[in-house]
């Protein structure tokens, strides 16, 4: 049979990156800071931020994006828990968000008081990792049951990232996590990006993590 093949996948992202780039241009004009919170499902994004943006909110008004395939459970709790402006994306499936869903579903969400927007990206430590949202940083978060060598096994997800935050860290004695050895697989695959551990539950690691945003967004915004 005769057959061709075409390669769409780096057009794909060729594309998506000029969105990201109009939408950060956007969101700059805006005075917006935009944070997109990557990791795998139940890793504890929405609890990190259940427990770090009571710290921001004290100095930033913030928006909160809930990316998922379905349910409107994540936005239910950030809505209900800390009375910020929350949105809820449904991708149908997909498992990721490219610049272009971010830009449509920030249409209907009125940004005109907002400083700092979230994203929280849909759980998977893969697929999310390739897309620009049109973020200004990429928040990593690996949880402690992971284990420390995912830095080695995902390698453009720790690329990516601006800041990883290791989470769980109450648990660590039960995984036999290498705090070490996390620190080391990260630095394999990015020289520069800051390193915390947190658990949220316990508050530990939290203040840190909320003074480094801090620093990042107070530079960026007028
Ligand atoms: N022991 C411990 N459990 C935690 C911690 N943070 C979160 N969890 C638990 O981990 C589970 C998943 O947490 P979520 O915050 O829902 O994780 P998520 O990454 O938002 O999950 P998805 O949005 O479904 O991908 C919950 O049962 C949390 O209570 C922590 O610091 N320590
Ligand atoms: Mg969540």
């Amino acid at each position: 049979m005769d057959y061709k093949t075409v390669e769409v996948k780096e057009d794909i992202i060729r594309r998506n990156d000029s969105t990201a780039d109009l939408l950060r241009a956007e969101l700059k004009k805006k005075n917006i800071f935009f944070i997109n919170l990557m990791a795998s499902p139940g890793s504890g994004k929405t609890t990190l931020l259940l427990h770090l943006l009571p710290i921001l909110k004290k100095k930033y008004r913030i928006a909160v994006m809930e990316a998922d395939i379905d349910s409107e459970v994540d936005a239910i709790t950030i809505s209900k828990q800390l009375d910020i402006k929350t949105l809820q994306i449904h991708t149908g499936g997909a498992c990721h968000l490219t610049a272009q869903m971010v830009e449509d579903a920030l249409k209907d969400f009125d940004l005109s008081d907002i400083d700092l927007l979230i994203l929280e990206n849909i759980g998977n430590l893969v697929c999310p990792a390739e897309f620009d949202t049109g973020a200004n940083m990429n928040l990593v978060l690996l949880s402690i049951p992971e284990g420390d060598d995912k830095p080695l096994k995902y390698p453009l997800m720790f690329e990516v990232a601006s800041m990883v935050v290791a989470t769980k860290y109450d648990t660590r004695e039960v995984f036999d996590f290498d705090v070490e050895k996390f620190h080391q697989n990260v630095r394999k695959r990015n020289k520069d990006a800051e390193i915390f551990e947190t658990a949220s539950i316990e508050g530990y690691g939290i203040e840190d993590v909320a003074k480094a945003l801090d620093k990042r967004i107070s530079n960026y915004l007028n």
